[in-house]
């Protein structure tokens, strides 16, 4: 381990989303003080703003968690939304990090920041070598600016800023609005209320057939805290699970754990998106960090939360 975050106070940026609450509670098993500010005190758009909250908090370590995100449909109908808010959210606050003297800065992006045709499993090589996927692209843009700003700072003033790619994340915490929503809190909805409601179907978008790697977002934030103690290079790391199923295998395994017995079905005016996003994680499994999740558990665990959520 090259880095302590023994004594640090560590500033987790969007606490209350499924990442940034994942990322909290796991530094709660470090001996570290956690830093937050809800939207209420802090608007991560106002430049302003985040250098006086950076300057008066001044953490240490920052976990960017914070994020404009969505699925399929969200990242095709408000493209702006997502290009704007992304580049503003990041963009303030690696440089109010900076501004600030923060030692440490770990900045989430995503799986989509890759070509759409890119080989799979994906390599960390991979990154700018192909046109984008185009329903994600705008997000996908603003993720890599991200990466290339904890270089450009690396670069320039000897920061150790990092990067790391998560694969698609599920678990507690998760935005369960269908029009909104990704693929597995959709399917855990959409497979509830078919039960509840004794229907003999449930409707998946697309053909079924794209392939997704699925990771319970405790193990991402696991690797988070494993990442911020043991990584420092310019180059973003992948954090995949290791496997992925295709969507229509996905809703059965969705089906069987929420108790569904009818059948699925398929709109097919619906995207797919990309063909198939499969991350390598061999250089993060090099460094000792595995999945301990496997995804029949996860699900199930990820609808205790919802019904939890939804109960009363
Ligand atoms: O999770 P998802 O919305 O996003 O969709 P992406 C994954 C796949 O599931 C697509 C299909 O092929 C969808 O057509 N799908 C089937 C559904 N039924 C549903 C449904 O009811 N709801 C949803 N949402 N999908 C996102 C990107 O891409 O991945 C983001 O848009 C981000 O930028 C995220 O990178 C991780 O996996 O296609």
């Amino acid at each position: 381990m090259i880095f302590s975050l023994a004594g640090k106070r560590v500033y987790v940026a969007g606490h209350r989303g499924m990442v940034g609450g994942a990322v909290v509670r796991r530094l709660a098993t470090e001996q570290c003080e956690v830093v937050t500010a809800g939207r209420d005190v802090l608007d991560l758009i106002d430049q302003a703003q985040v250098r006086q909250w950076m300057a008066h908090k001044q953490p240490q370590v920052m976990v960017v968690a914070a994020a404009k995100v969505g699925g399929i449909l969200a990242n095709s109908t408000y493209p702006a939304d997502f290009l704007y808010n992304n580049l503003m959210i990041e963009a303030n606050l690696i440089e109010a990090a900076h501004q600030a003297g923060v030692e440490k800065v770990l900045f989430l992006g995503s799986s989509c920041i890759y070509p759409q045709l890119a080989p799979q499993p994906i390599r960390e090589e991979s990154l700018l070598t192909g046109p984008l996927e185009p329903t994600n692209e705008w997000y996908a843009i603003a993720k890599i600016a991200g990466i290339k700003l904890c270089q450009a700072y690396r670069a320039q003033y000897g920061r150790d800023y990092i990067s790391a790619m998560p694969t698609n994340l599920y678990g507690p915490g998760d935005n369960f609005d269908l029009q909104s929503s990704h693929v597995m809190p959709a399917l855990i909805r959409k497979a509830h209320e078919a039960k509840l409601a004794g229907r003999d179907s449930f409707e998946i978008w697309g053909s079924g057939t794209p392939l997704r790697e699925f990771m319970h977002v405790d193990d991402l934030a696991d690797a988070c805290v494993f990442l911020l103690k043991a990584y420092s290079d310019p180059m973003p790391i992948n954090i995949g699970f290791g496997s992925d199923v295709t969507i229509g295998e996905l809703a059965e395994l969705v089906a069987k754990v929420v108790g569904f017995t009818g059948i699925v079905t398929r709109d097919a005016t619906k995207p797919d998106g990309t063909p198939r996003k499969l991350m390598d994680s061999a250089r993060l499994h090099a460094m000792g960090w595995a999945p301990r999740i496997a995804l029949e558990a996860g699900i199930a665990d990820a609808y205790q939360h919802f019904l939890a959520a939804n109960a009363g």
